[in-house]
């Protein structure tokens, strides 16, 4: 990784930059796919499906026996880890359950929220060389405890027609039931619009290549909702003297596996640990299967030498990581000071692994610098809170002169007489007349 000593802050800027996204304009072509999908229905998905995954499908829907014959090819080992992880998943997002919770404003007047599904989900998961099963969890638990109707699980077929078992197991354990082998913008397409086989959506989660984060972005026309603006996934570590140098190379080799526009950041006060660090990374890097990919991504990344850990968190919420490791001596202490990041680990055994499957955290998070305004996914992301309010008659007759007197300023009499009226029915009810 390139390093950079002590930048200026007037510097920073260009070093928070990510690395370019391939800037082909994918729109028109995907306008396309929406305009085939939305008029020809399945025939389309078919059609594109023969044409990008390069196999022909009869039925786009998986079959109970094809769960059954994914269930037989995932070992038990790997099944009783998705199960564990599950558990945590659903632990930690059933916490997330908010009560009911009247609130009296002025005497008489009642406010309060409450919580409602999002009542159709669709879910995409990618498929490829690295099939992530680990988003069916964080996307699935979470819209299962809301409560939410529907989810259509959408993932593309590989060239026999087939979605990677694990992701079938999960989807099962799940107990999601509509799984549709459908991948790229055709899929988003499908979810926006629906189709003869597929239900349309409310909102589509998941993360994907270009085509489906464009997509995505254009479903957002049609009234769908999405979960969060996509990204390169990325890390920033900030490493002290204490920090383990094998521990923080793995760490941020485990981000640039990802893809070759993913960006790991390494901040330090000190020198040494940058350079032992990187020397680590040359050591495990060669041993991984995905070096090719790990070793582009490093061209993106970047060791920065600054002064204090203060000064590296400033940097940090500058930046506003997808993750944020705090591989430093008492990181707890540092938690008050971080403004902007998706998720965070703490100490030298929090690695983001745990978070990406197993620890019980979402790993759908704010990427590209949208942790500034962004939270990651939650169990919040597939509710709408919806507000109610009971103005009793004592409640009216403490408010109603502060909304007249409102009203009445702004001009707006129709909404001062909404009022006046029923003050008016309460003083003839009390006086009698
Ligand atoms: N780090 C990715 C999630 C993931 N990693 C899934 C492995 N599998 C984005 O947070
Ligand atoms: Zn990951």
């Amino acid at each position: 990784m390139k390093q950079f000593n002590y930048p200026k802050v007037s510097e920073w800027k260009d070093l928070c930059e990510r690395p370019l996204q391939n800037q082909e304009n994918l729109e028109s072509q995907i306008k396309e796919v929406f305009f085939e999908v939305k008029n020809n229905g399945d025939k389309a998905l078919k059609f594109f499906t023969a044409k990008f995954d390069k196999v022909s499908l009869q039925i786009l829907k998986v079959s109970e026996n094809e769960i059954i014959e994914a269930e037989n090819l995932v070992s038990n080992e790997l099944k009783s880890a998705i199960k564990l992880a599950s558990e945590n998943i659903r632990t930690f997002h059933g916490s997330q359950q908010e009560e009911k919770n009247i609130i009296e404003t002025t005497e008489g007047v009642f406010c309060w929220r409450e919580n409602r599904a999002i009542e159709n989900i669709g879910i995409y998961i990618p498929g490829g060389t690295a099939p992530l099963f680990s988003t069916v969890l964080m996307l699935g638990i979470p819209a299962t405890i809301a409560g939410c109707k529907n989810i259509s699980l959408c993932s593309p077929p590989d060239k026999n027609g087939k979605i990677n078992p694990a992701i079938l197991f999960t989807a099962n354990l799940i107990g999601i039931k509509n799984i549709y082998k459908i991948g790229g913008s055709q899929a988003i397409a499908a979810l926006t619009f629906g189709t003869e086989t597929i239900s349309k959506v409310d909102k589509i989660f998941g993360p994907g290549n270009q085509y489906v984060t464009t997509a995505k972005q254009l479903a957002l026309n049609y009234n769908v909702a999405i979960d969060i603006p996509a990204g390169p996934s990325e890390v920033l570590v900030i490493a002290d003297e204490m920090s383990i140098p094998s521990f923080v190379a793995a760490d941020l080799l485990s981000q640039a596996e990802h893809g070759i526009d993913s960006q790991a950041i390494l901040l330090s006060n000190s020198d040494k640990i940058i350079k032992e660090i990187n020397i680590e990374i040359e050591k495990q890097l060669s041993d991984l299967p995905r070096k090719e990919i790990a070793e582009i991504a490093l061209q993106n990344s970047k060791s920065i030498l600054l002064s204090s850990i203060d000064e590296a968190i400033e940097f940090s919420n500058f930046y506003a990581p997808e993750h944020l490791i705090l591989a430093i001596e008492n990181a707890e202490n540092f938690t008050n000071k971080i403004t902007n990041a998706g998720s965070v680990f703490l100490g030298n055994y929090s690695p983001e692994s745990a978070g990406d499957y197993a620890s019980g955290t979402n790993h759908t998070l704010p990427t590209n610098g949208f942790a500034k305004n962004y939270s990651g996914v939650s169990l919040d992301s597939f509710v709408k809170k919806i507000t109610f309010q009971n103005v009793t008659k004592t409640g009216i007759k403490n408010l109603g002169k502060t909304i007249e007197l409102m009203a009445e300023a702004e001009e707006l009499v129709a909404h001062k007489n909404a009022i006046s009226i029923r003050l008016k029915s309460l003083e003839k009810a009390s006086t009698g007349s």
